[in-house]
Parts: structure tokens; sequence; C-alpha cells
């Protein structure tokens, strides 16, 4: 072999390990971080659609970012007290959208909502539309209560699979007295890799295999 053509093989070797190494630190990154569930909803944007803090005998008007504030009002809460309300406006859809500004793998949710009406949490998913979690009434309570647990704002409700999406929404679902109120959606999870991580990830493993095919 050539001195010139020597060097160029040991270049190529190094290429290929420096890829390697690039991809190992792409792919290790994601699992350290996603060991410790994390509210992916956390200070996200919120939107409402529709009329909100409408009807009823009246109460507090607040922003729609204490949805994903990360706080929880005191169990029991009057249920236009602190949190986002609204009285349900016949033909005139209703609905609260948290952009999480990035594509994640969720696992897990919490909500704290108004007890005597169940809730439907929807997700995005390639241009659809779907359901995550039917939300339960909390019988035998008053004000804000937590879901799935009441008494515990630590607990998530696990789904059966994974959803992977990047828009939650939720809105009153049928079973309810017409007055609705949201104070906490949370979602965990953890990002996806973007396209550029992934196209990192196929580059580093051609450089290892180049790399390996030169060994052998
Ligand atoms: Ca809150
Ligand atoms: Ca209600």
């Amino acid at each position: 072999m050539s001195e010139t053509k020597f060097a160029c093989v040991t270049s190529l070797r190094k290429f290929g390990l420096v890829l390697f190494a690039v991809t190992a630190l792409v792919c290790v990154l994601p699992t350290v971080t996603s060991a410790t569930p994390v509210n992916v909803a956390l200070s996200k944007p919120v939107s409402l659609s529709g009329s909100f803090f409408n009807g009823g005998s009246g109460g507090t008007v607040v922003n729609a970012g204490t949805i994903v504030d990360g706080v929880f009002l005191f169990r029991g809460t009057q249920w236009n007290d602190g949190a986002v309300w609204w009285e349900l406006t016949p033909g005139t859809p209703q609905y609260i959208v948290i952009d999480l500004l990035g594509t994640y793998e969720i696992d897990s949710f919490m909500v704290q909502a108004d007890n005597n009406d169940e809730y439907t949490l929807f997700y995005w998913h390639e241009n659809s539309e779907l359901t995550a979690w039917d939300v339960p009434e909390i019988v035998r309570a008053e004000g804000m209560q937590t879901r799935p647990n009441p008494a515990d704002n630590t607990q998530r409700w696990v789904l059966s699979s994974p959803i992977t999406t990047n828009k939650l929404k939720i809105m009153g679902a049928v079973i309810g007295d017409s007055y609705y109120s949201v104070s906490e959606v949370q979602a965990f999870g953890s990002p996806v890799p973007e396209p550029t991580s992934l196209l990192l990830f196929g580059t580093g493993l051609v450089g290892l295999g180049a790399w390996r095919k030169r060994r052998a």
C-alpha cells in the first residue's frame, strides 16, 4: 500500500470512529433523560377555542397558561375560582389546545378538573385526532379534583401503550352538568428524535460499516 493510500485509509477510519462516537451520544442521551418522567406539557402554549368564562353565576378569569403551570389547585376548590371554566354553549365547540412545540412519545397523564363532569383528552397523530384518555367523573366529591387519584397529585394515569404526538386537546364530554373547568393538564414522556438526529444516526452506521469493512 502506498503512503498516500495508507493515509487515506487511516483518515477514513478516524472519520468512521468520530461518526460512531457522535451516533452513540445521540442514542444514549434520550435514554438517560427518559429515566425520570417529565411533564412535556409544562409551560407550553395554550389556546382556548369558543366561549370561556361565560354563563353560570360568574367567577374569576385566569390566564389559560395556568392549565400547564405545573400547579394543582387545592382539592375541592370551587370550579370557577382559579381554573379555566366555561358553561356549555350548544352548537359552539369549546375546547382547549396545548401545543407541545415538538413531537413527544407520551405514556401517562394527569388532569385536574371539576369533579362532576367527564372530559375527553385528544391527541393528534398523522393528521388524525384520536382519543388519548376519557377522563372520568369523580363521584362523592366537590370542586376541583385530580384524576386519576384525587388524593395524590403525583399518581399518573398510564396508557396501555405510548402515543406519539405534538398537540393535545381537552374538552367537556357528554356526561356533565354543562359547567366545566380545568386547572391542570400534565403529559409525561420524552422527545422523539428529530429527522436530523435520525440522519446522523444513519450516517454513523454507514461510517461504522465502512470502518469495519476496511479492518477486515
Ligand atoms: Ca395549574
Ligand atoms: Ca361541572
